[in-house]
C-alpha cells in the first residue's frame, strides 16, 4: 500500500514512523517544551535524526479545557516551523482544522493534512482541494475538545468509528481528493473512555476494511496512564507497546512523541517477522 502526498509517494510495506512537533504553550504531553519556532526547529532536526519518516507540526492544543488560539496565533506558531521543515528533504504534515491555516501551509509547500475533525470545519476541505496530490489524515472525534470527555458514550465504538470514517472517506473522495492520498485514523483518547479505546485497539483490525491506511496516536495518551499508573513523562514504554499493538491490528504510521525508541522496537519487530505486509 502507498500513500500520495504532494512531493513524496510513501511506501507502506513497512509501519512508518510520524514524528510531533508541538508548537503549543500548553500541550498536555510535552507542556510546551518546544514552544518557540526556534526550538520547533531544532526539534524537527532531532527527530528525523533519531529515524523520523514525516514530521508532524501542530499550533492547537487539543487537550481538554485547552486555550483556542486564534488564526494569526496559530499561524504565527506553525508557519516558520512548516517553511524550515520543507527545505528537510522529508514529508512535512501539518496537525490543523482551519482553512486559513490549511492554505497557507499548503502554500508553504507542506505536503500532508492531519486533521483531527477529518476536514469538517468551515473551508477545510475546500482549502485542500485547491493544491493537487495533497496528503490527508481523516481522524474520528466524538463532540469537540473541549467536552468530549464529559461523558462519552457509544453502543458499538469501533462499528461507530468505521462507519463515521466510510463517510468520511466517500466525502473527501467525492469532493476530488484522490483515494490514494488518505489516511484514516481512529482518534484514541478523542472523545473516548480508556474502555473505549481498549475495544478499538482490539477491535481495529476492522477498520482495515476500508481500504486505506490507518495511522494511529497513542503516545503518552492519558489511557495508557490508567492502565499502567504511570503520570506523562513515564509513558514511553507504554507508548511503544501501544505502537507495535497498533502495527500488528493493521496501523501503518504511528505518530508518536518519543521517536528514537519506537523506530528501535520497530526494527526488531520487523527483524523478528512480526511486519507481514
Ligand atoms: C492525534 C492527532 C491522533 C492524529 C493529536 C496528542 C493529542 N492527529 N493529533 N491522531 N492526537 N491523526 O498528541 O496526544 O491521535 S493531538
Amino acid at each position: 500500500m502507498w500513500w500520495q502526498t504532494r512531493r513524496f509517494r510513501l511506501d507502506l510495506s513497512r509501519p512508518l514512523v510520524m514524528g510531533i512537533v508541538n508548537v503549543t504553550p500548553d500541550s498536555f504531553s510535552d507542556g510546551g517544551l518546544h514552544a518557540s519556532p526556534e526550538a520547533a526547529c531544532q526539534h524537527c532536526e532531532q527527530l528525523l535524526n533519531e529515524g523520523a519518516d514525516i514530521l508532524d507540526i501542530g499550533g492547537e492544543s487539543t487537550r481538554p479545557g485547552a486555550h483556542t488560539p486564534s488564526v494569526a496565533e496559530e499561524l504565527a506558531r506553525v508557519l516558520p516551523v512548516v517553511q524550515h521543515a520543507v527545505t528537510l528533504r522529508v514529508p512535512v504534515s501539518v496537525d490543523t482544522s482551519r482553512a486559513e491555516v490549511i492554505s497557507a501551509v499548503l502554500d508553504a509547500g507542506a505536503d500532508i493534512i492531519n486533521d483531527v475533525r477529518a476536514l469538517q470545519s468551515p473551508g477545510s476541505l475546500q482549502a485542500v482541494t485547491r493544491y493537487t496530490g495533497v496528503g490527508v489524515c481523516l481522524m474520528h472525534m466524538q463532540g469537540d475538545p473541549h467536552s468530549m470527555q464529559q461523558a462519552p458514550h457509544y453502543d458499538d465504538v469501533v462499528a461507530e468509528v468505521q462507519q463515521f470514517l466510510a463517510q468520511r472517506l466517500a466525502a473527501v473522495t467525492q469532493a476530488g481528493v484522490p483515494e490514494d492520498c488518505i489516511t484514516l485514523d481512529p482518534g484514541y483518547g478523542f472523545g473516548k473512555t480508556a474502555a473505549h479505546n481498549v475495544a478499538l485497539l482490539q477491535g481495529q483490525a476492522a477498520l482495515s476494511a476500508l481500504g486505506r491506511p490507518l495511522l494511529i496516536g497513542w503516545s503518552r495518551k492519558r489511557t495508557l496512564g490508567e492502565i499502567t499508573g504511570k503520570p506523562v513523562h513515564e509513558r514511553v514504554a507504554a507508548s511503544v507497546a501501544a505502537a507495535l499493538a497498533a502495527v500488528s491490528r493493521g496501523a501503518h504510521i504511528v505518530r508518536v512523541h518519543d521517536v528514537a525508541a519506537t523506530v528501535d522496537a520497530l526494527k526488531v519487530w520487523a527483524a523478528a517477522g512480526l511486519v507481514t505486509r
